[in-house]
């Protein structure tokens, strides 16, 4: 394993859908998953030690969401409230005061990124933080929507490539271009 991030206070450490559903044995399991957590551990740990902000999402549809295949939306059942598919990895080491954030909870529509519908840049800059730091599920949907957003709003962006894995892996090269044009500062 590679040595951490340099965590400071102005900096928050987003850990993106980290969930059992995406991960090996879930509905919508992304591959590579699992083996991501003891990296994003020793992330979580460094920016706790150094007072950043540690933040946490989750994808959490209700029943019969909008992008559920037998709506008409592009993924199998994935992320209902309160199932065990919803919940963190059981793994992942959360300390109490992480901040968490619930996406994607209208009935009628998806949001992949963190900052949709959910207030969190304006209480991130409330907080202080000038700096996001991504990592986690998937890299080629809801980190990448949330990594563009945090440039949108104005936050110095880096993406933990390594500590992050994709539904089409075959999207990465792709993805790693569009979020260096937008500025994001990518770690391999
Ligand atoms: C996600 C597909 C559907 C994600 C969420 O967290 O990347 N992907 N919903
Ligand atoms: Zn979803």
């Amino acid at each position: 394993m590679s040595v951490n991030e340099h965590y400071e206070p102005r900096d928050a450490l987003l850990v993106v859908d980290l969930q059992n559903d995406f991960c090996e044995g879930g509905a919508l399991a992304v591959n590579g998953a699992t083996a991501l957590v003891p990296g994003i551990n020793a992330e979580i740990e460094a920016a706790r030690a150094a007072g950043a902000l540690v933040v946490a999402s989750r994808d959490w549809h209700p029943v019969d969401h909008a992008s559920f295949d037998h709506r008409g939306g592009p993924w199998p059942v994935h992320c209902v409230q309160d199932t065990p598919g919803a919940a963190f990895h059981p793994d992942l080491a959360l300390p109490a005061e992480t901040v968490r954030v619930s996406k994607a909870t209208a009935f009628d529509a998806d949001a992949y990124s963190a900052f949709d519908g959910t207030g969190l840049a304006g209480y991130l800059r409330e907080r202080g933080v000038e700096r996001v730091i991504v990592c986690g599920l998937a890299l080629d949907v809801c980190v990448r929507a949330t990594a563009l957003d945090a440039r949108r709003e104005g936050f110095e962006v880096r993406l933990l490539e390594a500590l992050s894995a994709a539904v089409d892996p075959a999207a990465v090269d792709d993805v790693r271009d569009t979020l260096l044009e937008a500025g994001v500062e990518v770690r391999p």
